[in-house]
């Protein structure tokens, strides 16, 4: 029914179009800037932690190490270029400045950088290494600078916001152009024990001053926003808009209106998604095994870059100051398997059709979804909000992949879609029902052989405007099941996880991991004893803290400082929290998926 209205509309637009210029749709809702839609083309970028965290094996240095501690023995930051290149990425991020407070550019604001190490006599300088190197082989160079600092005296006090602006001057200033500024939301105590009240519209405004066109991340944007999560997934429903209000990277929406965004929201602030490809954000020996398989990554390319969000995959330096092996090879693996993939767009050759195509203008026809101008699209009139176009195949094609592409720099307006194959025996069949779209949906179908593929629009909050469709046949990802779930169990706040080894064995350390995404909650914070009878204890760590565990809820290993003689190990829960905001709240369960000794 609603088809054949649709239909009539159309065709009395088409007299009409045939009298005048169609114009074209105007703008819907909040809409991205410029350096907004080149940043999401960019689809693919890697985030490098790098610094002395590298060499204590921490993930939250105290900022009490010494300058010294940083002591890359290779630093190649052409090596790492040369990797993102290969791998397909389009630009580097930097932790030029962690929560430690150690800058790995030499500049006056602080007191704690290269400068001061004895590395290359203190004349060493990763940024310009880095910015150099990017600029060889055609890549952007992005900083992460954190505000939270362990190590500036001035922290917790107004005069830290004045440092901070200084620090952000000198980084934005020194190295040429700078596409992402990446604001960590972090905000803990400093070395005085206080916290900092941030001054984000000053951060802000001093980095347009000093960089107009970078795309400033934090939680909450203005540039690109946190996608709610540290495993790699965008929402299945995506929205490049959300209500930012109040809200302020210190105080950020709940996780899954990150995750998210918001229909008709009023900023854009399209969802960045950050994953490390190791369980830690920097390199430690002992997660070399733990390097993410091609599988589990491609299961994040689809929920990030394949839901309408950016993927900043991170993969650390190491101790050299090198990508490891594990990791570049994992990511040349990688690049092998998305070429495969999306070599060959089965839709090749095609011919498409819509019911109702923008005042019958072929300036809108459906052809313009097969096209690769990004600039061209499929719309309808401005009262349709429900239509369809089909996509009629030269031949019979097998695919389990669809793609489609909104053309975002006029707002993102798709709210409700289903895709139609039509099978051999001449029977349209329903073979995906989704939500949003926006710069870029990867729809996983099963597998289907057909002539043609429809995809309807259903709801939409503006005209619909489509500007790429294309099908794929992956034979590489096996399962849409969630990847390498750690089974395990839920325990009350109150319970003391007890490993009893038997008999007196070497221990160098524990193992903890909390269950999948954090459900149940996490341990933060924890009293370590051993035993050597299993009766009397003894106090290794008091107060000991799993660093960023609630946003990033991966296996822990700790490694004592010295290897104990003991039969029995026993972790008290000090601190239980579950993930809230970009901040953990209190919690009375936390789940276990594993709790071992490292021998
Ligand atoms: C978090 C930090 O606390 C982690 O250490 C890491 O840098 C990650 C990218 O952001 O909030």
């Amino acid at each position: 029914m609603r088809m054949k209205k649709v239909l009539l509309g159309c065709l009395s637009m088409a007299v009409i179009a045939a009298c005048s210029t169609v114009p074209a749709p105007a703008p819907y809702g909040a809409l991205p800037s410029d350096a907004q839609v080149e940043w999401q083309k960019m689809e693919y970028n890697m985030f490098v932690h790098f610094g002395p965290n590298t060499f204590t094996s921490a993930e939250w240095g105290d900022g009490t190490e010494s300058a010294d501690i940083f002591a890359p023995t290779a630093l190649d930051c052409r090596q790492w270029a040369a990797t993102a290149k290969a791998a397909g990425m389009k630009g580097i991020i930097i932790t030029a400045k962690h929560h430690d407070g150690f800058c790995l550019w030499p500049n006056p604001v602080s007191q704690h950088t290269v400068a001061q190490s004895s590395w290359r006599e203190g004349k060493g300088d990763v940024l310009k290494e880095l910015s150099e190197a990017c600029k060889e082989y055609g890549l952007e160079f992005g900083i992460y600078i954190s505000p939270w600092d362990r190590n500036d005296p001035h922290y917790g006090s107004d005069a830290y916001n004045d440092v901070f602006v200084k620090t952000l001057e000198h980084a934005l200033g020194s190295y040429g152009e700078v596409f992402e500024q990446w604001f960590d939301g972090a905000c803990g105590e400093g070395p005085n024990g206080k916290k900092q009240t941030y001054d984000w519209p000053l951060f802000y405004s001093t980095v347009y001053k000093m960089q107009p066109d970078a795309i400033i991340f934090s939680n909450v944007g203005p540039g690109c926003r946190w996608v709610g999560n540290e495993y790699g997934s965008a929402g299945r429903t995506c929205w490049g808009t959300m209500n930012i209000g109040e809200l302020t990277p210190s105080s950020p929406a709940n996780c899954d209106i990150l995750n998210e965004g918001e229909a008709d929201g009023e900023k854009w602030v399209a969802a960045e998604t950050d994953v490390s490809i190791r369980p830690g954000w920097f390199w430690r020996e002992s997660e070399n095994e733990k390097v993410k398989s091609v599988q589990e990554l491609l299961k994040i390319y689809y929920e990030s870059v394949g839901r309408n969000s950016l993927l900043l995959l991170n993969v650390p330096a190491d101790k050299r100051g090198l990508l490891h092996e594990v990791d570049s090879v994992r990511l040349m693996e990688l690049r092998a398997a998305i070429d495969e993939i999306f070599s060959e767009d089965l839709a090749a050759g095609a011919s498409a059709e819509a019911d109702c195509v923008r005042g019958g203008s072929g300036k809108y026809a459906a052809a313009n979804v097969l096209d690769t101008d990004y600039d061209s699209y499929w719309a309808t009139d401005d009262d349709v909000l429900s239509a369809s176009f089909t996509v009629n195949l030269p031949e019979p094609r097998t695919f389990n992949r669809v793609q489609i592409q909104e053309y975002i720099p006029l707002g993102q307006r798709v709210a409700a879609f289903s895709i139609e194959a039509l099978d051999a025996d001449g029977q349209w069949r329903t073979i995906a029902n989704e939500t949003t779209i926006g710069y870029k949906r990867i729809v996983h179908v099963p597998t289907v052989t057909a002539t043609a593929v429809r995809v309807n629009i259903e709801e939409a909050l503006a005209c619909p405007v489509i500007n790429g469709f294309a099908l794929y046949m992956d034979n590489i990802y096996v399962s849409d099941e969630k990847a390498n779930i750690p089974v395990g169990e839920v325990k009350a706040a109150s319970e003391q996880l007890v490993l009893d080894l038997g008999e007196v064995r070497t221990v160098k350390g524990i193992t903890y991991a909390p269950m999948y995404k954090g459900e149940g909650g996490c341990i933060v914070t924890y009293d370590l004893e051993t035993s050597a009878d299993g009766t009397s204890w003894t106090k290794v760590y008091e107060g000991k803290m799993f660093e960023n565990i609630i946003n990033n809820p991966t296996s822990r290993d700790v490694l004592f400082d010295a290897p104990v003689q003991a039969k029995a190990i026993r972790l008290t829960p000090v601190r239980v929290e579950i993930s809230a905001g970009a901040a953990g709240q209190s919690h009375d369960t936390y789940g276990v998926s594993d709790f071992s000794v490292i021998e």
